[in-house]
């Protein structure tokens, strides 16, 4: 394929067609050049699209929902955006299997763009390539983008920190309530779904969160959606929920959190790079690598070892109570 020009790529994506979302997101993915440029000249046009999370613990049926809330936006004649997102996958480019089946029905439909993000093959990590694959679809027209990830509560991308509204999905009979209240994940989430609610438990489940929340103090209470994911039941109600957040909201909070994510995501974006450069820059060095030898050796106290380092890398004063020099 001959090579796009930035404008023919400015142009693709803008277009909202397919192939040249996927090329952009590639090119800004693998790091190259064009990619920068790409998304420099994106990013004034983007903040239309409305993101919503999915998180929670692994198999409760976050793309499954994803898929039936795809067909229930579509149906209304919205663009839509997936991204999903494993850190424990080493797949990448939208090579997750499962994915791929439970996602399948919107293949072929060109107002859909999902992209699977595993943890491989993103030169400045998953958070950054997360970041910027919802930039590209924002930009592209999509108009709701939803954004799967696996909630471990320390996952490299947090939900919270990329969605509007934030979903969190349980299942019954899992221990999930439980593990989410000592998480203190229960402060996080804008809308509950307890999905598999075919499930025996279902009711139960959906008590124990009730009881839940009654004990906490957030400025504003989840509600709680019971959802079949695979028949599509509740997925009217699950999206009902998502909006009435969203009015919630209303445009000066949407706004007020938006402008706190970006400024974090840049924050988290750049420390990952300090790090990078860090752990580089003492491998490469025989005489930092003296440093934490002595250390180990007992010759060194490891304060002043962080203190050799990080004066030796950064050119800062590392007693942690100086800046920039
Ligand atoms: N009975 C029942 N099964 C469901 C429901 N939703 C999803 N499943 C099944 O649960 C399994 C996991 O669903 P996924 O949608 O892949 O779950 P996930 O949360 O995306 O999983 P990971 O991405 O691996 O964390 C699949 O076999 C689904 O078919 C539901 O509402 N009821
Ligand atoms: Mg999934």
């Amino acid at each position: 394929m001959a090579e796009l020009t930035i404008e023919q790529l400015v142009d693709g994506v803008r277009s909202g067609k397919r192939r040249p979302i996927a090329r952009a997101i590639s090119l800004v993915e693998n790091g190259a050049p064009k990619g920068y440029e790409l998304l420099k000249r994106l990013y004034p046009e983007t903040g239309q699209a409305y993101a919503v999370g999915l998180t929670g613990s692994p198999g409760v049926g976050k793309s499954t929902l994803a898929s039936a809330l795809v067909s229930h936006t579509r149906a209304m004649g919205k663009q839509i955006g997936v991204i999903s997102v494993d850190p424990s996958s080493p797949f990448t480019q939208g090579a997750l299997l499962g994915d791929r089946i439970r996602l399948s029905d919107h293949f072929l439909d060109e107002g859909v763009f999902i992209r699977s993000m595993g943890a491989r093959g993103h030169l400045g990590g998953l958070a950054q390539a997360t970041l910027e694959a919802a930039l590209v679809l924002d930009a592209a027209g999509k108009e709701i983008v939803f954004l799967e990830t696996v909630g471990t509560g320390q996952s490299e991308v947090e939900v919270r920190s990329v969605a509007d509204t934030v979903v969190l999905v349980l299942m019954p009979g899992s221990g999930d309530a439980v593990q989410a209240l000592k998480a203190g994940i229960m402060e996080i989430p804008n809308v509950i779904a307890i999905n598999k609610c075919d499930h025996p438990h279902a009711k139960t489940m959906l008590t124990e969160v009730r009881q839940m929340l009654a004990l906490g103090e957030v400025e504003r209470k989840p509600s709680i959606v019971l959802t079949e994911a695979i028949e599509g039941e509740g997925i009217e109600e699950l999206w009902a929920a998502v909006e009435e957040h969203r009015d919630w909201l209303g445009p000066e909070r949407l706004l007020e959190r938006r402008r706190a994510r970006i400024a974090v995501e840049v924050f988290a974006i750049a420390s990952e790079r300090a790090k990078e450069h860090l752990e580089r820059k003492v491998a490469d060095d025989p005489e930092l690598q003296r440093v934490l030898r002595d250390v180990q050796d007992r010759k060194l106290d490891p304060l002043s070892a962080v203190r050799a380092i990080v004066e030796r890398v950064f050119d800062i004063q590392g007693n942690g109570t100086d800046s920039v020099s």
